[in-house]
């Protein structure tokens, strides 16, 4: 008996050990930076590689059978003579977005970034031989916008990412591999991201759902190698599925967070961790000549509110041309967004999902004792909200904070707007007490 429950002792300490070795312990500085980045609500996403020349989107590669020694030869062409990051910096300010994020690596395994890692590098291959990324970061830091890093796990290209996966089959690849290279070679490029740009705001990986569910990425040796870098760095991973042991955030593909419409969320339950939804402003997210499907101003702008309503961040992509320039609608976009905030940020950044869900009407979002009810798509000129707060009063955000009456009613109160809204949003700003 005393030998079994000693045996029980040791058993329990051994699985304690274990469990307090797996359990992430995010630093002060990381949850300070999940706060910041919440309150930002507003991101750039930026897909561009050599695949940008094709003008066809960054899966072209995959998507024509690409032998990947001839696409590597796109590389030799690729001089973006119009690329100024002052300039991208500028239109990324003039949207209102707080950050970017932007490709250092896609799935074609193009680095976009000096590495000493592989020649095949935008330094090495390109007769550009500019650093494009650390002249992104020398901007951000210049203006004032944190920098976020896109890397994909998956690649088309290498002979040591193997087992090959669901994609990239036909691009003349080898039969075989040693992932103990592979593995190393992305710690290596990961410690070069996180060592040579200064201080960076997120790894953002992409491309696990390259490989069966089973398959052992060895995830949790580069989260912490990352946070062993830069402790405050946030670990976000497009896997399409619910946060993994060691990430810092969730993010949504071409979804708000519980939606399901492009097909990829169905398994993303919502965590705890800080939220983000990414979308493309047309359909594409690498630059396409011909996808001319960009959203409205509108719909931009109901999209952003919609992620803040939701708590998640909007990050809205870009593919910049092979020249360098963002695309003229691009920039007309974010800068009609960036009107738009200029009066209503407020009721955006720094906000969290409010007290009321979304629904068909609308979102809510809250800061302090104020809740901000966008009102979206009213066909009503009256809005029951099922608020507790016994004491409220509320004004119309904008229109000279004209105030709004209130009526009574079960459970609630109705906002009495006495006439239909017809403005992109209409915010009231409900004083809760
Ligand atoms: O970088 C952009 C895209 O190139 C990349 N993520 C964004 C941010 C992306 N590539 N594909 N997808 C997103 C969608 C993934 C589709 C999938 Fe599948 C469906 C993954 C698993 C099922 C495609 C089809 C890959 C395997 C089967």
């Amino acid at each position: 008996m005393k030998q079994f429950i000693i045996l029980l002792f040791a058993f329990l300490l051994a699985t304690a050990g274990i469990t307090a070795q797996q359990r992430y312990n995010p630093s002060e500085e990381n949850l300070n930076n999940r706060e910041a980045f919440q309150d930002m609500k507003f991101g750039v996403f930026i897909h561009w590689g050599i695949y940008s020349m094709m003008a066809d989107g960054e899966w072209i590669m995959n998507n024509k059978n690409i032998d990947h020694r001839e696409y590597a030869t796109l590389a030799d062409g690729f001089y973006p003579s119009r690329f100024n990051a002052a300039t991208w910096v500028s239109h990324v300010k003039a949207s209102g977005a707080k950050y970017i994020c932007i490709t250092t690596r896609h799935h074609d395994g193009f680095s976009m970034f000096g590495t000493k890692q592989s020649p095949y590098n935008i330094v090495d291959a390109t007769p550009f031989r500019r650093d494009v990324i650390g002249e992104l970061a020398d901007e951000c830091r210049r203006q004032g916008i944190r920098l976020h890093f896109y890397y994909s796990l998956l690649d088309w290209a290498r002979a040591d990412y193997y087992p090959i996966g669901r994609t990239g089959k036909g691009v003349g690849r080898t039969e075989q591999g040693d992932w103990e290279s592979y593995h190393r070679f992305m710690l290596n490029q990961l410690t070069e991201l996180l060592t040579n740009y200064g201080e960076v705001g997120a790894i953002w990986f992409d491309g696990k759902w390259d490989q069966p569910d089973h398959f052992d990425w060895r995830l949790r040796e580069i989260y912490d190698h990352i946070h062993r870098i830069q402790p405050g760095c946030l670990i976000i991973n497009n896997h399409h599925i619910a946060p993994l042991e060691g990430e810092d955030g969730q993010t949504f593909e071409k979804d708000l967070p519980g939606q399901n419409q492009s097909g990829y969320s169905g398994t993303a339950t919502i965590g705890q961790l800080p939220l983000e939804t990414c979308e493309t402003m047309n359909r594409s997210w690498g630059y396409n000549i011909t996808d001319k499907n960009y959203k409205s101003e509108k719909e931009l702008i109901h999209y952003l509110v919609k992620a803040a309503g939701n708590n998640a961040n909007l990050l809205m992509n870009v593919g910049p041309r092979p020249d360098g320039t963002f695309p003229d609608i691009a920039v007309q976009r974010y800068n009609a967004m960036g009107e738009w905030l200029k009066t209503y940020g407020e009721t955006v950044y720094g906000t969290r999902g409010g007290d009321i869900g979304p629904r068909d009407w609308g979102v809510t979002t809250r800061k302090g004792n104020r809740l901000f009810v966008h009102i979206l798509n009213l066909k009503d000129d009256a809005l029951y909200l099922p608020i507790e707060a016994k004491q409220v009063k509320a004004v119309h955000f904008f229109a000279g904070r004209k105030p709004v009456k209130i009526t009574r009613a079960a459970d609630g109160i109705v906002l009495q707007l006495e006439r239909i809204p017809d403005e992109t949003d209409c915010v009231v700003e409900v004083e809760m007490r």
